[in-house]
């Protein structure tokens, strides 16, 4: 601990590094607290926001305020769970989320946010604080391209191809199989064989799901340079796929095996609770988009026209969504139980958000199986399973339901320890509680305001496609992006917008739908 004596206030200097980024971090972290130390806090202070203000200020959200508005953080919490309807919370709480991924991923760090962001107080820290594939990582870069903070995705998307030359190793061993794999848990050493355990740590599509990330930065810049750059991965992720996929005894059509649901078990009509299987949804839907932007790329640089051929025709063998027995979209290729219904990963709405292969407009049968889906699992779960729900009614064009979910996100939350059911939301400092202090909730939630606000995953910019009636009388949000290169800003009343403005380089040939 540290005692304090004979003083009224004292300013604590800390500095990290790692010597993954620089052999001399010793040394250059000396220098950096000796150079704060000479200066009086306020002048820190004010340097601090200065600094961060360069990228925060990009964007702004202004929503209708709650009575208790001009409370304390911790007071507005309680005040939610009390019931009260407090739409600038979740102002703050976007700022936040943005404040975070500022600080915690800057165009120039050497790593990822992790599991805790940059922001731990324990040396063996949750999860050994490392990037999980399953959706953590993923999810804590949601917010970063809609919400104007492409440049700090860089950290993000300058990992994963380095991931690459242990993935050919995995996929060798593992498989058999040419290209690149990764699974569920990864770290700075770039680990990328199946790991801890069979039942959660072989989902085989971590690396197709990372894929993503690359394609998403070119979607919103429309950077061709960049897509170059990033095509060998994309192009080694699809060799892996259409190398190991297999085709499953019913129908025939093309599966990943083995794998796992993430998380998630199933009933076995004799063997009881079973992880492992062939074909999850989730698997299929993340190959389908990741030969899709394959192919896409391809085009783009006039590269490959035979391998994008061949993957086009893999795409169509894939296993088509199946509508299940309670009328939900199904999780696995057969319609089983399973063990927990509430279960926190919904990972087979992926095809709802992150990607974009559902949507009530464009397939409203699977829409709708896809919402009688998450009324199955329901309005609990760990923070960043919030999170992802309240993206998942974005999508469905629901705010009222996805602002309900935020609201459970807000939830006030005093447990350090781990819980994996219900007990998510946040803690009084605005951390998302899993719990424990997990980040992706923060920036999950984060990507979630944005989505209600800007939608663009259709070729068409969406205004407000998810408003709540709570946020409707009057509000405005300018800077967030669109994919094709386009900066959006809102304002509006009663529901209704009242005045919009397109710009950047994609503005003039943007569709616009709810002006
Ligand atoms: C996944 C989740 C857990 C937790 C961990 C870090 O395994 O299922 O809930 O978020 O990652």
């Amino acid at each position: 601990g540290i005692h304090v004596s004979g003083g009224s206030e004292a300013t604590i200097l800390f500095s990290g590094s790692t010597d993954l980024a620089d052999p001399q971090y010793e040394a250059h972290i000396r220098a950096r607290l000796e150079a704060a130390a000479r200066q009086p806090y306020a002048s820190l202070r004010r340097a601090h926001i200065a600094d961060y203000q360069r990228f925060f200020r990009r964007v702004s959200l202004t929503l209708p305020e709650g009575p208790s508005a001009r409370a304390e953080t911790p007071r507005r919490l309680v005040a939610t769970a009390e019931g009260e309807s407090d739409p600038s919370l979740a102002a703050l709480y976007f700022n936040f989320g943005r404040y975070l991924l500022i600080s915690s991923s800057r165009p120039d760090s050497p790593l990822p946010a992790n599991l805790q962001g940059i922001w731990a107080e324990e040396l063996q820290t949750p999860w050994n604080g490392d990037f999980h594939l399953d959706i953590n990582v993923q999810m804590n870069y949601w917010p970063a391209e809609v919400c104007n903070l492409s440049d700090c995705h860089r950290p993000l998307l300058q990992f994963i191809p380095k991931l690459v030359p242990n993935g050919r190793k995995t996929a060798r061993a593992y498989y058999r199989a040419k290209g690149w794999v990764a699974h569920v848990v990864t770290n700075p050493w770039l680990f990328t064989s199946p790991g801890e355990g069979a039942s959660w740590g072989s989902t085989v599509s971590g690396g197709g799901w990372l894929c993503e990330h690359l394609w998403e930065h070119f979607a919103f810049t429309r950077d061709v340079g960049y897509l170059k750059s990033v095509y060998p991965v994309l192009k080694e992720a699809s060799q892996f796929f259409s190398d190991m996929l297999i085709a499953e005894p019913s129908h025939g059509w093309l599966v990943t095996a083995p794998s796992n649901s993430p998380e998630n078990a199933f009933r076995h009509p004799k063997d009881g609770p079973v992880n492992t299987c062939m074909g999850p949804y989730i698997d299929t839907e993340i190959v389908r988009e990741l030969f899709t932007n394959t192919i896409e790329a391809a085009k783009t640089l006039g590269e490959d026209a035979d391998f994008a051929a061949l993957l086009a025709d893999r795409r169509e063998r894939l296993a088509p969504f199946q509508v299940g027995k309670y009328g939900q979209l199904q999780e696995w290729l057969q319609d089983y139980e399973e063990t927990d219904v509430h279960h926190r990963h919904t990972s087979h709405l992926y095809a709802l958000y992150p990607s974009n292969q559902i949507s009530p407009d464009t397939t409203p049968a699977i829409a709708a199986a896809a919402h009688k889906t998450l009324e199955r699992r329901g309005d609990m779960g760990t923070g960043w399973s919030l999170a992802w729900k309240v993206c998942f009614w974005a999508r469905l064009c629901d705010g009222d339901h996805a602002w309900k979910l935020l609201r459970r996100l807000f939830q006030p939350v005093g447990v350090l320890g781990y819980d994996y059911h219900n007990g998510g939301g946040t803690y009084s400092n605005l951390f998302d509680a899993h719990p424990p202090f997990q980040i992706d909730g923060n920036f999950g939630g984060t990507a979630g305001i944005a989505e209600m606000l800007v939608q663009s995953q259709n070729g068409t910019i969406h205004l407000l496609p998810a408003l709540p009636a709570d946020w409707a009388a009057e509000g405005s949000v300018k800077g967030l992006k669109a994919r094709g290169n386009v900066t959006v800003d809102i304002a509006w009343k009663n529901g209704k917008v009242t005045s919009y403005k397109l710009s950047g380089p994609g503005a003039k040939s943007a569709k616009v739908a709810g002006a």
